[in-house]
């Protein structure tokens, strides 16, 4: 019994519509800017759109800080205009999945502003707790004298995660930026609101959502009880808090049950417990799938203006151990990038040497773990991240915010002195504008973008891409192709080879008697390596082997003699047995 559903079958694509394509020359893109492309997601195979937030926003965070949520924000377009991509969409046998950020909304939401007003009962819907007068020393935060914030936490984005409201006499929690006031769950209208708004778009036709850090919404009892908040420094609590099963059960026995939706939620933390997580993913959890940090935490997860190293090995251990601790129950997400994420060839592979090998081998991953796989736009032609000269090229709240507070507070010297790491980590690296043709701006604006383009897109567009037979695109269209084949490539199980080896990652896929055999040189040199055969699932003296994907020209044959193998540099071979 494989435990069949679409949205594990599906491959999805994810589309930050501000720097997707821009059809009223203002310089950001927008909702007619994707619907001209439909044709073009339709070509590279794609059967899910993820659609970054198009609600109405003040834009503090890009989109994140929704100030109404069943109305399109003007720059984009309009409410028709989201209706006629939907049905575009659908036209082609493609489904759409919103972003769902009710985490917190927009301090410019009704509900908030109502909320500051104390009127009627809207004062519950966030978090207002009194400040602390009995600390030394950690008072003055735009706060009253002699006051301190409720409790020591700091913001995701810098900062405490509390502000003042001088009216209100109080303090508000936001967990990011002080313009988006976390909602108070413990609230069931607040509840009651989100499900009806949920039913609102799935009544519109939309086919899931992708909950925005869903797992944040159950505070812990120090905050939820306490006012002012009893002395808690550990914010870590929130994550996978004290109700989240009760709220993500409401929601699903209200809302997900009676629809056939995938319900993807992002879920902030590090090492989650397998068995928390088939809690949420498993047969009886209420969601299909989550996005873990595990990976994208290896390099970072400091400040911003550090990195840490990490080798395969490490990589390798993540996935390996979700791939496991979801074998029997649940189901994986498989992505490398997103928007918050820098470029995954710049990050992953080698983006200068080797970025057409890199980049495919990556891809390879992608496409071939057991679990739904995700593009970020700009990842099919192997975008790469920025060379960012100075603050002022940034846009991002979670680059500036803190490098300004540590610059101020001499906690770091210069902005070179930071460069190189926010090169490497600042998540504007995701949303330079798509690169379509070598058209002045990439041609995806006749205006002035709104964050620079890369100079490399004379060399890296789509235009190119699609016009070369080797190139990265149509690499991630054979793939694609592939998946919707071979039943195996979905549902078969994961057996990880050579797990000490220092530079190559092997595994097999196996499902009713066929095989895939997986090889990824993550490196600059050729390997040269044997695979024991007490290793292998399948006998490969009496079992037929075709060498299905390469990323090198296909010179090498379809057999494994003696299970013997040499990789050139960034090598990813798939063969099929059966
Ligand atoms: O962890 C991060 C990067 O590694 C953070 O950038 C990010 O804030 C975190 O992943 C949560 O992300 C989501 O919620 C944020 C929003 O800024 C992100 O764009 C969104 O994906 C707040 O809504
Ligand atoms: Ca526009």
């Amino acid at each position: 019994d494989l435990d069949r559903a679409w949205w594990k079958e599906s491959v999805v694509y994810q589309i930050y519509p501000r720097s997707f394509n821009d059809t009223n020359s203002d310089g950001v893109g927008d909702i007619p800017g994707i619907i001209e492309k439909v044709d073009y997601l339709d070509d590279l195979g794609v059967d899910i759109i993820w659609l970054n937030p198009v609600y109405e926003s003040p834009n503090a965070d890009n989109g994140y800080d929704i100030a109404d949520y069943q109305s399109i924000m003007d720059e984009f377009g309009t409410m028709d205009d989201w209706e006629l991509l939907l049905e575009e969409l659908h036209d082609r046998d493609i489904r759409l999945i919103m972003d769902l950020v009710v985490n917190h909304t927009s301090d410019e939401h009704e509900w908030f502003i109502k909320s500051r007003a104390n009127e009627d009962e809207y004062r519950d819907y966030y978090f207002w707790r009194n400040g602390r007068t009995d600390i030394d020393g950690f008072t003055g935060f735009n706060g009253p004298e002699n006051e301190a914030p409720p409790n020591e936490w700091e913001s995701f984005f810098g900062g405490p995660a509390w502000a003042y409201d001088d009216d209100v006499g109080k303090w508000y929690m936001h967990l990011f930026d002080r313009k988006q006031p976390d909602l108070n769950w413990e609230n069931p209208a607040v509840r009651e609101e989100i499900f009806e708004m949920m039913e609102w778009w799935l009544d519109k036709g939309i086919d899931g959502f992708r909950m925005d850090v869903i797992n944040l919404i159950s505070k812990p009892d120090s905050v939820v009880h306490h006012d002012p908040p009893t002395n808690e420094s550990e914010m870590w609590h929130s994550i996978d808090g004290p109700r989240i099963h009760e709220f993500l059960g409401e929601m699903h026995d209200r809302v997900l049950k009676d629809n056939d939706v995938f319900a993807l939620g992002e879920m902030m933390g590090q090492h989650m417990d397998m068995g928390l997580a088939r809690s949420y993913v498993g047969r009886d959890g209420p969601l299909s799938t989550i996005f873990h940090f595990d990976h994208v935490l290896l390099d970072n997860g400091g400040p911003i203006w550090e990195t840490k190293d990490w080798g395969l090995h490490d990589l390798r251990g993540v996935f390996t151990r979700w791939q496991d601790g979801l074998s029997a129950d649940g189901w994986n997400s498989i992505y490398l990038s997103n928007h918050d994420q820098p470029r995954l060839v710049s990050r992953f592979g080698n983006d200068d040497r080797y970025r057409r090998e890199s980049a495919t081998l990556l891809a390879t991953l992608i496409f071939t773990l057991r679990g739904t796989p995700y593009i970020f736009q700009g990842a099919e032609i192997g975008m790469t991240n920025y060379p960012f000269e100075s603050l002022s090229e940034f846009r991002d709240v979670e680059t500036i915010n803190p490098v300004k507070n540590a610059l101020g507070n001499d906690e770091i010297d210069s902005f070179e002195q930071v460069k190189h790491a926010l090169r490497h980590n600042s998540r504007d690296n995701a949303r330079t504008p798509m690169q379509w043709s070598d058209a002045e701006n990439a041609g995806f604006t006749d205006g002035k973008p709104w964050i620079g383009v890369n100079t490399n897109y004379e060399e890296i567009n789509v235009e190119a891409a699609r016009a070369d037979p080797n190139s990265i695109w149509n690499y991630y269209r054979d793939l694609i192709s592939l998946r919707d084949e071979h039943e195996v490539m979905v549902y078969g199980h994961y057996g990880l080879l050579l797990g000490e080896h220092d530079s190559v990652w092997g595994y097999t896929r196996s499902l009713d008697g066929a095989h895939l055999l997986v090889l990824l040189n993550f490196s600059d040199h050729e390997q040269h390596f044997d695979i024991p055969d007490w290793e292998l699932p399948f006998d490969e003296q009496s079992i037929d082997a075709e060498l299905f994907v390469c990323n090198y020209d296909h010179d090498v044959g379809n057999e494994i003699p003696d299970r013997w193998f040499e990789l050139r540099p960034w090598e990813a071979r798939v063969y099929h047995l059966a």
